[in-house]
Parts: C-alpha cells; structure tokens; sequence
C-alpha cells in the first residue's frame, strides 16, 4: 500500500482538474439541472473557517449531484464592492480597488487550495466595470417604472461610516458594519420601492418550503403586516373644544379601544407638532423634546423598556366617537413613519401609553375588562365614562368585554374582535375612519455618500430634474484618482460630477452617490448563469435554464438584508420580463458558525482565529473537508477541536488502506447476491444498507450523518479485508466494495477519491464522471430477524433469528431466552407469530 501523501496528491489533481477543465458547466440540456450556489464572499482578506465551512458544504452537494446525473452550476464570485477597502486604501495609502483585486486573488488561491468545485470562467467581481454596468441599467429601468426615486426625509446616518443606511442595516439599534449608533439627518436620497412588493414578498414566503422556518420568521416579521384602521381626529380650536377643519389621522389596530382615548400624541419630527407650539409657551421645551430625539435610534425609541419624554403642545383634539377632547401631546415612543406618525393614546390597552399616563399624570380609564375581574361586574352595563382611573400596575393587553363603551359596551373587544369590526363600521358610515393594511417595511434606501461602490446613473440638470444616463454612455465610471486619504468622494471629484444634460445639453451634474453594495448582491446569481453578456445582464435562455438556484447556502446574518433584497429583485425583474421565477432560491441552508475550541466566535480582536492553512498545511485539504462535515450537521455551530482533525485524517488513511487492500486482486464485474455466503454476504449486505442511508442523508444534507455510514463500510470493509485472504474472496463483490467507498467519499474527500479512483482501482477519466452507485433494498435486509419474547404479555427478551426459521426452532429459542422467567412454572399456551414474536403463558 502506497503511503498517503496529502500535499502530492491535491497538487497533482488540482493541476489535472484545471488543465482538463474538469468543473466547466456541462450546459447538457438533456440533464436535469442543478444550480448550486454559496453566498459569494466579501474579499477583506483571505478566506477564514466560516468560509471554509460554508464552501466546503457547497461543494460536497454539487460534486453529489453532478455524480447524481446532474448538469450542475457551481459558480463562484466576489461581493467586492464596501467599505473596508476604502478604509484599507487610506490607511495603506493604496487605492480601493488595488486592495479589493489583491485580496481576490489571495482567496481564489485558497478556494482552489481546497479544491472547490467552481466553474472558474464564470468568477466575476461586483467591482468590475463589466459587471456593475448592468447594475447601473437595472437602476435606470427602475426608475423609468417609477420603482427608484429620490425623497427628502429623515435617514439613519452613521457617524463612523460616514454614510447614510438602510432601515434593514441599522441592527439593534445599531450600524451593522460598525456597530455605531446612527444619527438621524434629513437627506435627499435615493430609495427602491420595496413596499409595492410587501405583500407579495409576505405572501410568497408561504412557498419557500425549502427555507429554515426562523428566517421566513424574521422576513415575516421585517415586512410587518398589520390589519387595523385609520381613524381621523379633529383638531380642536385654541379654546379647546371647537372642532377645526383640521385633521389628525391615526393607525390603530384596536379601534374597539376608542372610549379608551386619553389623550393623542405626534412623534417630535411632526411638522404639526413645530408649527401647533410655534410661539407658545410649549414651544421651548418641544425643542429640547426633539433635539434629544434625534440621538435615538428607532428601535430604541419603541423599545418598551426605556423611559418615555414627552411634551404637552397645549392643544386639543376631538375624538370622533365621544366627541369629548383628549390633549395632544408630542412624545418620542412615536414614530414619524409609521402608520400616520399620530397615536390614540389608550393608556388602559397599551402598554407604552400606560407608561406615558403614569408619568404625566394622564388619566387610565377602564373601557375593556375581563370577566373575572371584579370591575367587571361594577362597569359591565356602563355606557358612560364613570371610572376614568383605574389603579393597575399595567396595561390589560389582552382580549376582554368593552364596558363604559356606548352602544359597544359589552362586546368582545382585542385584535380582530367583534368590536373592532362595529367600531370600523360606525366610523366608515360617519365618514371618520377606514379600515387600513400597514406595513412595517420601508422602501430601501440606497444612496451611499461613498466611493467605492456602483454609482447611481443619473444627472441633475437644472432645468430638466433628474436624468437618467443614456444607455449607450453606461458604465458610469468610478475614477481611480481620488485622494481617499483626504477623505474625497465623487461629491469631492469635479472630473466626474461636472457633465452635461442629456435632455438639453447644458451643464448639470451627477449624482456622487454610490449604491448600496447590496444592490450588487441582489442580482449576481442571474448573472452567473451568462457572465460574459455584454448585450445585456443575462439572456433569457439561460436563465430559463437554469433558475431558481436549486441549493443556497450563507450565513443566518442574510435572513433579512440580502435574502430580503435579492427577492424583491427578482420579483422586479420577473415583472419587466426578464426573467420568469418568482423566487430565486428554492432551498435555502444557513449553516452554523466555526466557534473556536471555548466556544466563542472567532475574530481578529481576540486573537482565536484557527486560519484554514493551519489544517490544509499539514493534513491536506481532504482532511480539513472531511472533519468540517463530520464534526455537526450543516445548521449547527460547532467548537474547533484540533482531535477532530487529527481523527479525520486517521480515518482517511484508514479508509486509503482498505480500498488498496481490497482492490488488490479484485476484478470489476457482476456480483451475483444470490452466489454469496458468509463474510462475503454479511459485506455485501452492509455495503446496501449504508448506501442507502450514505445516499439518503446526502439528499437531506446531513452531511455528518452521510460520511458515519461511510465510516461504517469502511470499518466492515476492513474486518473483511482481515478475515478473508484474498483468494478466498468474491473479486467482484471486492472490487464494488473499494469502488462504492470511493465514490461515497468522492463529494467530501475529491482529491482523495480521484487518485483511488485512478490508482487503486485502475480507472481512468475522472470519478466525478462515474454515476453515483445503485444500491438496492432487498440486498439491504438482513437474514436476521428480530423477535420479542413476551411472558404473559410482557416482553422479556428479544432474540435475534434466521428470518426463515421453523416454528418449532423458533419456539425452542424463545423458551431459552426467558428460561429464567418461567423456571418452576407451567407452560399453558404459547403463542407464536413468526417474524415478530412469541408470547409464553407460564403459571
Ligand atoms: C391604539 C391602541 C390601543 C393601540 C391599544 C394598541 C393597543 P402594530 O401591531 O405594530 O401595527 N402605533 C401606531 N402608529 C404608531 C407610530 N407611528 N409610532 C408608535 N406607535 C404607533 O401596532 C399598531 C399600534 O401601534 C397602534 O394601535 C398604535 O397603538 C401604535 F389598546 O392604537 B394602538
Ligand atoms: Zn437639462
């Protein structure tokens, strides 16, 4: 037996597979087809664990499946467009891009290094010209759909990052790349109309049966949907209680709680709250109110545990119900965009406006109660507000009876209640209220005031507005000559913003915003399927063939950014008829994270980062594959275990052994199960059963599982190779059993697998060209049976016999096993019943 020379044998095929261009995608159309895709990665550097995990998943699939009899699509790219690399260039005094291709090229190597199946002529970066061009056209194709437009309002902007973010990036509170609390400014920015798709991005999630519930969870909770009911209050005079032909509108979702109203409030930002104070008395300490706002961020603000401030404005507004006044307050637990940025406040059925009464002294009148508790049986027959305080620690959020209600008194009252249904009715028939859908999804906010990124096409003439950049001027170029170090951007670059209209010719100017990078990674898995177009961002042919990506894998931390982002998209492009999915991922993995050995997450600040070379090195890519698979199933964080390294490559050596041992002397051929006795059919029988789950779990992912009924065969195929000398053994039966070891371990351990395929078993062209091996149930079963061995009615034992015994032998086998339990007793009946048990009645 050859030694197992890991470093000789990756080199060798690598090399091979390169010069063969064994992993070019087939475009077989008489296969079925499978598109296979790990998230492509951000090049800050060279690859780590996770990615190392997240691919070498990824890869095992698509070997699979292509020795499955797949035409398989295994693409690979980078997402290199982002912040870091402009950080990197001014620290390093080196330009963004020079940083981002370097980087690329660092982990292109390690990718190779591992032997991951991509087919690398379709690699492309989100940074190329030729790629960011159609980014730029699918803005400008937006637009003219009215899907992409520029808004004043206020945004989230990130003091560190120097750049406004997206709602759906500013995480707890925080910006998710730096974790800094952003400030809220008021910009003219640039927005995608994520909102027209709300429902259909809510609906369709019903169709992701191959997405992990708790990230269709997060989507369904992200887009928000909320049934409730718009009600307009009017503004009542200085007086107080005149009613103006002024109104305030409110969202609520418990109109059943209107008698409830104590009081309404607006969100600082409100421009009704400014101009209502203007002048007054109020006034100062509105400002105070809003300027402190400002530096919340909105989770914050909405948090229910944080203190709520708020300012009284001096004014009135009439509840349409009651007609009775309610003071209108301004308080920073409201938001300006949400619903209509007003709140009833009902201090008795929510608990922030409890808080709020409680602090400010605002009355908690009881108008929905439970029927045990004793105000119940005080107010159950009040129409009138009698009780207009109530001594509760908080809020009763939960369904009760309306009391102290008009004409609702009594009825069942909470979220979609019989009450909220009368109280609608009566507020659509007196013209003051409607039923309302909202949404928590915001549209997506894109402009960045950054350099490196996708530039928005677009030019503002002063005269004609907004336009776009014709087609045939595309690519907007990003200069390579900015001072990044002074902190320039395009908006510091006369070069690149000084242009001309399209429209009419005078001088105008481009827009200096880049896109959100996300943009780049919502679309880049079409692009993969024709990454040389430069008719266009794809043709339609080959996306027809070639989406939805079959199998996605990533990170749990895309459950609402990326995979959000990248649905509308393609719903966008499915209603300009480009494509025609209307998802584009059908099954979805988030694998887990590579902790290190304490169980904490690695990175560079604490210094527990286990690079993959520090594996690949001294064992070989195979071993670092397979020990990555076999520690957890793919969803599952792990802890680095430096012994599960070591066992992995001991196995693989092992495994090395007996495929050489077993295939000396054997000879390719038929194997007749029905010739087979002894070893011969015990290994026969072993290598069927653990195909069979080895396929098995390998079709549901569960990779660990996969590569123990691998470990299996190997250990039967050893005890075999020990016990029966090589003459003595089925050639042919031998020589299945070292193939099938091969080609089960062939997705994990290729390079491993190919020169066994080759020098053991003296094969040629490549294993992944050889079908996935057919195993057969009935070659599976065992000739043993199991049977339990009852006394009266009790099981006692179970025996294992020969599936084809005698009644009698079977009934003597059983007496044997619980001779114990019926020693000294009489044996009245015994019942048998062949194949499963025997009951022995014994007094
Ligand atoms: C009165 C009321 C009574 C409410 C009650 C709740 C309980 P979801 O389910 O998230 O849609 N709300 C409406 N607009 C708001 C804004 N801009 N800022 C902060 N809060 C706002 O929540 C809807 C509820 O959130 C609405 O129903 C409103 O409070 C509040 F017993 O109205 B409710
Ligand atoms: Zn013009």
């Amino acid at each position: 037996v050859p030694a197992y020379d890991a470093q000789a044998i990756e080199t060798k095929w690598q090399k091979t597979w390169e010069d063969e261009e064994l992993y070019k995608t087939d475009e077989d159309p008489s296969k079925p087809k499978k598109y296979v895709l790990e998230m492509f990665p951000y090049p800050s550097g060279d690859l780590h664990m996770g990615h190392a995990r997240n691919y070498t998943i990824g890869d095992a699939m698509a070997r699979q499946a292509r020795m499955r009899g797949y035409d398989v699509l295994h693409p690979m790219g980078f997402d290199a467009f982002g912040l870091p690399a402009e950080n990197a260039a001014i620290k390093h005094h080196t330009q963004a891009a020079k940083w981002t291709y370097q980087n690329i090229a660092q982990a292109v190597k390690t990718m190779k290094r591992m032997g991951f199946s991509y087919d690398y002529d379709r690699m492309f970066n989100t940074c190329d010209p030729e790629y960011y061009k159609w980014g730029q056209w699918m803005f400008i194709e937006m637009w003219k759909r009215g899907l992409a437009y520029r808004a004043t309002s206020p945004v989230n902007w990130c003091p560190t990052c120097k750049t406004v973010l997206a709602n759906e990036q500013v995480v707890e509170g925080r910006c998710w790349r730096c974790g800094s609390i952003p400030e809220k400014r008021e910009l003219s920015q640039w927005y995608l109309k994520i909102t027209d798709y709300a429902q259909e991005l809510l609906d369709d999630l019903d169709k992701l049966t191959g997405w992990p519930e708790n990230v269709k969870a997060q989507q369904r909770n992200w887009i928000g949907r909320s049934e409730g009911a718009e009600i307009d209050f009017r503004l009542a005079a200085e007086d107080g209680v005149t009613p103006t032909d002024r109104t305030i509108s409110v969202f609520t979702t418990r109109a059943d709680t209107i008698f409830g109203v104590s009081f309404m409030v607006l969100p600082p930002e409100s421009d009704l709250a400014a101009e209502l104070v203007k002048g007054t008395q109020y006034e100062a300490d509105y400002l105070r109110l809003k300027e402190a706002t400002e530096k919340v961020s909105s989770v914050d603000r909405q948090g229910s545990a944080r203190e709520k401030h708020g300012v009284f404005t001096g004014r009135y507004v009439i509840n349409p119900v009651t007609g009775k006044p309610a003071p209108l307050w301004v308080a920073d637990y409201v938001l300006l965009d949400y619903g209509t940025g007003a709140v009833m406040g009902v201090p008795c059925g929510d608990q922030r406006d409890f808080d709020f009464a409680r602090k400010y002294g605002l009355p908690i009148p009881p108008i929905i109660c439970q029927k045990e508790d004793p105000l119940y049986d005080e107010l159950k027959d009040e129409r009138e507000l009698r009780v207009t305080n109530v001594d509760w620690d908080q809020a009763m959020a939960a369904e009760g009876y309306l009391v102290q209600s008009g004409q609702f008194t009594g009825m069942k009252g909470g979220k979609h209640s019989e009450a909220v249904d009368a109280i609608v009715a009566w507020l659509e028939e007196h013209g003051c209220g409607r039923t309302k859908v909202q949404f928590r999804l915001r549209d997506w906010l894109i402009s960045r005031q950054r350099y490196w990124g996708n530039p928005i096409p677009m030019i503002h003439c002063d005269c004609c507005g907004d336009v776009p950049v014709p087609e045939d001027q595309l690519p907007v170029r990003l200069p390579d000559n900015l001072d990044l170090g002074a902190g320039d951007t395009l908006a510091e670059c006369p070069e690149f913003y000084e242009t001309t209209c399209p429209k009419c010719g005078k001088p105008a100017k481009r827009i200096t915003d880049t896109m959100d990078t996300f943009t780049c990674s919502s679309w880049y898995y079409l692009r993969y399927t024709d990454p040389h177009n430069d008719k266009a961002p794809f043709s339609k042919e080959a996306v027809d063939r070639w989406m939805p990506v079959d199998n996605y894998i990533g990170g749990i931390e895309h459950a609402i950014l990326h995979l959000l982002y990248s649905r509308f998209w393609t719903k966008v492009l499915r209603d300009m008829g480009m494509i025609d999915v209307d998802e584009p991922f059908t099954n979805l993995l988030c694998q887990g994270m590579v902790k290190d050995e304490n169980g904490d997450t690695m990175s560079k600040s604490k210094g527990n980062v286990v690079p993959p070379s520090s594996v690949i090195d001294p064992y070989g890519a195979d071993t670092m594959r397979l020990a990555i698979l076999f520690v957890a199933p793919p969803e599952k964080d792990f802890d680095w275990d430096p012994e599960a390294v070591a066992g992995a490559n001991r196995f693989i050596k092992r495994a090395w052994r007996v495929v050489w041992l077993l295939s000396h002397g054997a000879k390719r051929g038929e194997v007749d199960p029905a010739k087979l006795s002894g070893a011969d059919a015990e290994l026969n029988r072993a290598l069927h059963e653990l195909g069979i789950k080895c396929t098995n779990d390998f079709d549901r992912g569960q990779f660990n599982t996969a590569i123990s009924a691998s470990m299996e065969l190997v250990n039967a195929a050893s005890k075999y190779v020990n016990d029966v000398p090589e003459d003595k053994r089925d050639a042919a039966l031998a020589w299945r059993v070292a193939h099938d070891i091969v080609t089960m371990l062939a997705p994990i351990c290729p390079h491993w697998a190919e020169e066994l395929f080759h020098e053991a078993l003296g094969l040629t062209g490549s294993v992944y060209n050889e079908p996935w091996p057919k195993f057969d149930a009935e070659q599976a079963k065992s000739d043993l049976v199991e049977i339990a061995v009852q006394v009266k009615g009790k099981v006692r034992a179970r025996i294992q016999v020969a599936a084809d015994v005698s009644k009698e032998e079977l009934e003597a086998a059983a007496r044997e096993a619980v001779a114990e339990q019926i020693a000294g007793k009489t044996v009245k009946k015994v019942v048998v019943v062949p194949g499963r048990l025997v009951n022995i009645v014994a007094i």
